[in-house]
């Protein structure tokens, strides 16, 4: 990246090339407005994961349909393919369906496309060969995450370290979260291959514990984890990922002060919110609200750590999710034809946002 590209993520380099944020970053009371640049797809449905592939287009998964497009970087897409198996359940106003996807980081070479699905009868993360502009077809990876009409979670993040870690949701049975042996209502952490490695706090897939419904996660600059998730009549959180940690639903939905269980660093009423899509760019995090049909930004670091800003209010209906382009922009999907309101013309979009 150019000085200038790093400036506007709010990033500097070192003499020794490290980056680090800028004082502005740190201190800056507010930045400047982001703004949506582009239309980059429309008259598509519920657009759900974006995986970026190597040189900036991206691939972008349909809920409902289970459709995988092409959706290239200045704009425009084309389907490549669609995930046999897909069951999404919308017509009752369910929330499966072909979830995230993510990018194994040895892609350039071993052409592995990731994907959360719903099924008949589960949640899976499956993984298929992306080559030539074709899908192969899909192999397990891990099945039997429990599924509902609602809270089917649906988060992929490969770490740096090369984990795979998996956002699933308490599929309606709040008492799972806090089953650790259980699948559901977890952040897990698995090989590419969907084995248990070492270092996992209680020697299955789980990593954390505790969620209700966290829909998308990401990794930070640092290599740090971060979760949106979607509380029950209380509060949607913004939560930092760590090992072994529990997350406190069903006992509390929010910060609890005193109580012992992790704190989200935002929180939101959740008539004002329902955060899905979450990405990481400039040193705040971004998260779609559906709800709220506006993108949340937080601060993750410095003084005004946890300050949170609204964008977007209404503009475009429900958004679902956010992604961290390698152009650093954001990319934003809306979610207006995912059951839960009316949707107008051309619905649903892709838009690229550039930060203020
Ligand atoms: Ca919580």
């Amino acid at each position: 990246m150019d000085r200038r590209t790093l400036l506007k993520a709010g990033l500097a380099t070192t003499a020794g090339g490290i980056l680090v944020p800028t004082a502005g970053a740190l201190t800056a009371p507010a930045a400047a407005a982001p703004k949506v640049t582009k239309v980059l797809a429309r008259d598509i449905d519920v657009p759900w994961g974006i995986a970026f592939l190597p040189g900036g287009n991206a691939l972008v998964s349909e809920r409902d349909t289970g459709r995988i497009l092409r959706v290239k970087k200045d704009g425009g897409f084309r389907p490549v393919g669609r995930v046999p198996g897909v069951v999404s359940n919308s017509s009752s106003g369910g929330e499966g369906g072909l979830l995230a996807l993510a990018l194994h980081p040895n892609f350039r070479r071993n052409n592995w496309l990731y994907a959360y699905m719903s099924t008949r009868n589960d949640n899976r993360v499956v993984r298929m060969k992306y080559v030539n502009g074709r899908l192969g077809d899909p192999k397990v990876v891990l099945r039997g995450i429990p599924k509902a009409t609602h809270h089917n979670g649906g988060g992929l993040a490969f770490s740096p370290s090369g984990h795979l870690f998996v956002a699933t949701g308490d599929a309606e049975n709040s008492s799972a979260a806090q089953n650790r042996k259980s699948l559901a209502g977890k952040i897990l952490r698995m090989t590419p291959r969907g084995e248990v490695p070492s270092g996992n706090p209680f020697g299955n897939y789980t990593w954390s514990y505790g969620h209700r419904n966290p829909e998308q996660i990401t990794f930070d600059p640092r290599g740090r984890l971060w979760s949106s998730e979607f509380g029950e009549k209380d509060k949607d959180e913004l939560n930092r990922i760590v090992r072994g940690g529990n997350y406190g639903w069903p006992y509390v939905e929010g910060k609890d002060g005193s109580g012992g269980y992790r704190d989200p660093l935002a929180q939101w009423d959740t008539d004002q919110c329902s955060p899905s899509g979450i990405a990481i760019l400039g040193g705040r995090a971004w998260l779609g609200a559906l709800r709220g049909e506006c993108v949340y930004s937080v601060r993750i670091s410095g003084p005004n750590r946890g300050r949170k800003a609204r964008y977007f209010t209404g503009d475009h209906g429900r958004i679902r999710s956010v992604a961290a382009a390698p152009d650093n922009t954001l990319w934003i999907t809306t979610s207006n034809r995912d059951g839960r309101t009316t949707p107008g013309p051309n619905d649903d979009k892709i838009l690229r946002v550039r930060l203020g």
